[in-house]
Order: structure tokens, then sequence, then C-alpha cells
């Protein structure tokens, strides 16, 4: 049982409305002293749940503090599992304060960062990976993002993760018996036994790789279009975000300071950075601009590199090309509009081996959906392939999914070799580690942690 709190669920500023969020044995009851109904006959301590209440909030001394609307959910069926009251009042810093303050006179407590999920989780409402679900629904910057962390909401983790533990409990017993009833159950079945740790090794592998993917989607990432001045660098820019955002001129050295945006491509959250060309110049402007554009390229995690299909391979390019370094590169091959091309793909093969090229013209908006399609594969790590997990993991859950495969590696060494208590104790492991990621053995430090990052009111 646990105390009863209370919040203003709904983010500072003005807006319609504002929502203070109560939890809590005895919410309900608190909130009837400070709550007068339009209609004088209703009393919400007879409400049903899911019912809504026009009335006024009053405070001590017996004025009114807002018109409110009175929402009333009913344990177990709420967000927290307990009884919940949310009181709908005009948005407004004022309004939702004064609210809550008289809310707080009733003997309800603050709540603390998260709090309100926290006891969704710890009265069953919730495992810890739909908990974990609440905060990348908050944070969802693309479309797929919010839908992976939907279905996560959904229990779709945690549905792996039993069957998962299911294959392993089987196995579990049958390593027991084996221990234990010798006669009449025989040997342990070896095959039988590999098969089940092998594919479960396999699964988690598999989940593991759609981890990284859902990243990718969940925190996007930062390119950076580079190349000599003219090359079309900001042309580029203002093609895939398909709007003039950057400078176009014919003079070399147009742009000269880094110029951010951000946009989706293929579900992709993208930074995209167009830089200052990069040549050797003594003016002082454009020389920072270059160092800028270099520490750009360092930190991106993926490089458009642009060469000019007019002006065939020059000392410039192969220059910067020897400074971008090891790092996930496309080269771009622009103004393929152009009548007079003076590069051609056997110059391409000498001077950039092994370099994944794509003919484009920004201006005329020829060959972008390649280069689209080229940078989700790129990032991904590959063509999706149709059958691929799509599932998304925090840290938490990826720490203990390696722990779990790391003890039925060690297993499937054992399997031969060591006393079948040992092996036990390892399939064990891998269960404790399993049973961590939806929250049945979880210690409070790591409950902590999983709500750190939580609003308040949430
Ligand atoms: N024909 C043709 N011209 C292009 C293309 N892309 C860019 N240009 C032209 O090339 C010139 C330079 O384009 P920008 O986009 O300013 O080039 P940049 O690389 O940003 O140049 P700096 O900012 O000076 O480094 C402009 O005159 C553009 O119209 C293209 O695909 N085809
Ligand atoms: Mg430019």
């Amino acid at each position: 049982m646990y105390d009863d709190i209370a919040a203003i669920s709904t983010p500072p500023g003005e807006g319609g409305i504002a929502i203070i969020r109560l939890s809590g044995n005895e919410v309900i009851e608190k909130a009837a002293q400070i709550f007068k109904p339009r209609r004088d006959e209703i009393d919400i301590r007879k409400k049903e749940g899911y019912s809504l209440t026009l009335g006024w909030i009053i405070d001590a001394d017996g004025e009114t503090v807002d018109e409110v609307l009175l929402a009333l959910m009913r344990a177990p069926r709420s967000y927290t599992g307990e009884d919940v009251v949310e009181i709908h009042c005009h948005g407004g810093i004022l309004p939702a304060r004064r609210c809550l303050e008289a809310v707080l006179r009733q003997g309800v407590r603050i709540a603390e960062p998260g709090e309100f999920t926290r006891r969704a989780f710890l009265n069953g409402r919730l495992d810890a990976t739909q908990a974990e679900a609440v905060i990348e629904i908050i944070r969802a910057k693309s479309d797929k993002s919010m839908k992976l962390a939907l279905k996560q909401l959904g229990g779709r983790n945690s549905e792996y993760i039993h069957t998962l533990e299911d294959r392993l409990l089987e196995l579990n017993a049958m390593v027991e018996a084996s221990l234990d009833f010798p006669e009449e159950v025989g040997d342990l079945e070896y095959n039988r036994a590999e098969v089940i740790m092998l594919e479960s090794t396999e699964v988690i592998d598999r989940i593991i790789r759609a981890g990284k993917r859902a990243d990718i989607y969940r925190e996007g990432i930062g390119i950076a279009i580079c190349g000599k001045p003219n090359v079309g660098k900001s042309s580029l820019l203002n093609t895939l975000l398909r709007k003039d955002r950057a400078i176009v001129t014919s003079i070399p050295g147009t742009t000269r300071d880094v110029i951010e945006e951000q946009l989706i491509i293929k579900g992709i959250p993208v930074r995209l950075m167009d830089t200052a060309g990069i040549h050797i110049t003594s003016d002082v402007v454009e020389k920072i601009g270059v160092e800028k554009s270099q520490e750009v390229i360092a930190d991106a995690d993926l490089v458009l590199f642009l060469l000019d299909a007019g002006d065939g391979i020059t000392g410039d390019d192969l220059n910067i090309y020897r400074n971008i370094g090891n790092q996930n590169l496309i080269i771009l091959v622009n103004k393929e509009d152009l009548e007079e091309k003076n590069i051609t793909n056997r110059d391409m093969e000498q001077y950039f081996p092994g370099v994944k090229v794509i003919k484009v013209s920004a201006k005329e908006e020829l060959g972008i959906d390649e280069l689209e399609d080229n940078i989700e594969e790129m990032v991904l790590g590959g063509k999706l392939q149709s059958d691929d997990l799509e599932i998304m993991i925090n840290l938490r859950q990826r720490e203990a999914l390696l722990r779990a495969h790391h003890h039925l590696q060690d297993a499937l060494k054992e399997l031969n070799q060591v006393p079948l208590d040992c092996l036990g104790v390892d399939i064990w492991g891998a269960l404790e580690a399993l049973g961590e990621i939806t929250g049945k053995n979880l210690r409070e430090e790591v409950i902590d942690r999983m709500f750190h990052d939580f609003c308040i009111g949430k």
C-alpha cells in the first residue's frame, strides 16, 4: 500500500487545459473535499470509474480556484493500478499550480519523476520493458521509433523473453530430472539440450541485432556533406530537405559556416550538415569554416563526399578524400545533368576503389531516391529482410541479454565435459538474466535507474 501522490502531468506553460493527476488509496475521498460538483446531488465518492464530472475546485477559505472537469479511474483499472483522479483545469501555470496546492493541502504528497509509472510497474500493471516503453514513446523522434515503442508497451519484448524462458525452463527440467532420477530418466539427451541452447542463443542474437537497428531509428544519425567549393553541397542539402535552406550561388566559398538541419530519411531521424567547401585558402573566415567542416566530418556517422562531374577528379578532391579517414562513406558524382562530363567509371575505380558511388544531380533531383536507399542500407548494416525482428531494446535490456547469451555459451561448452549440476548453474544464470528484462527479479537500485529519466507527472 502506497501513500497518495499528485503532480501536474501536463507541460508547463499556456495551453487549452492542464491536468493534475492524483493516485493512491484515498485520492477520491481527498478530491471530494475540495471539489464542488456543478450539480449538487452528485457525489464523486459514489461515481463509477471512467466517469467525468464538471465542477469547481474550492480552496480552504471556500473560494473558487478554477472550474474543472474531474476524471475518475478506479483501481485496478487505471494507469497506476490504484484509484486515480485527474483534475482538468484551465491551461496555464497559475490555475494548475493553485489546484495542485489545494490537493496537497489534503495530505497528498507531490510525486517524484516517473512515480506514476513506477507504481504501475510495482502494482503489476506494466512489466519492466513496458514501463521503459513509456519513456520511449514520450521521446520518440520519428513515426518508426514511436511504432517500435508502442509495440514494446504492448508487450512485444516480453513475449520474446517469455518464449525463451519457457525453452530454458524445459532444458533445466531435463537436466534436473537426469540428476535426481538417473534410473528412471536415464542420461540427459545431449542432442536435444544442445539444440535448445543453440536456438536460444540464436534468438538472443537476433533480438540484439534488431535492437541495434532500432537504436538508429531512436537516436538518429549525423550525416555530413563535404567536398570542394562549388560542387553543389548546399544544393544537395536543399534537395534532401525539399526546401531552400542554404544559399546556393555559382561563387565558390558561398557557405562559410556549418548548416545543420533535421529531417527524416526512410524513417530514420537525420541531422544533416552542410559544410564549407574544403580547400586551401588565405581568407580568415573561410579558413575557420574549413576547420569546422573537418570537425563535423570526423564526428559524422556517414559522410557524403561530392565530386563535380564537369570538373573531373582534381587535386582538391583527392586531398579531401585522404582526410575523410575510415568512415562510412558514399561518393556522389554531382551535376550528372551536365552535357560534358569528365569523370569515368574507370577513374572512380582507380582513385576510390571499393567505395559506394552514386551519380546524382542536386539541381535536377536525379539519383536522390537511390541515395536515400543507400543511406538506409548503409546505416542499418545491410538491406532489411522481411523476417527481420522489429524490436527496441534499451541498454539495461541489452546488458541482460548479453549476460544470458554468455551463460548459454558457457553451458554449450560444458555440455559434454563437466558434471551436470555445473550446467544447471549456467542455465539458471541465463534464466535470471532474462528475468531481469521483464522485471521479475530486479533490485531496488535498478528500478530507481529505470525511472530516473522520467518527467514529473508521468
Ligand atoms: N548543372 C548543375 N549545377 C549544379 C548542380 N548542383 C549544384 N549546381 C550549381 O553549382 C553551383 C554551386 O552550388 P552550391 O550548392 O552553392 O555549391 P556548394 O558546394 O555549396 O559551394 P560552397 O558553399 O561554395 O562550397 C551553383 O551555381 C549551383 O546551381 C547540379 O546538379 N547540376
Ligand atoms: Mg555551400
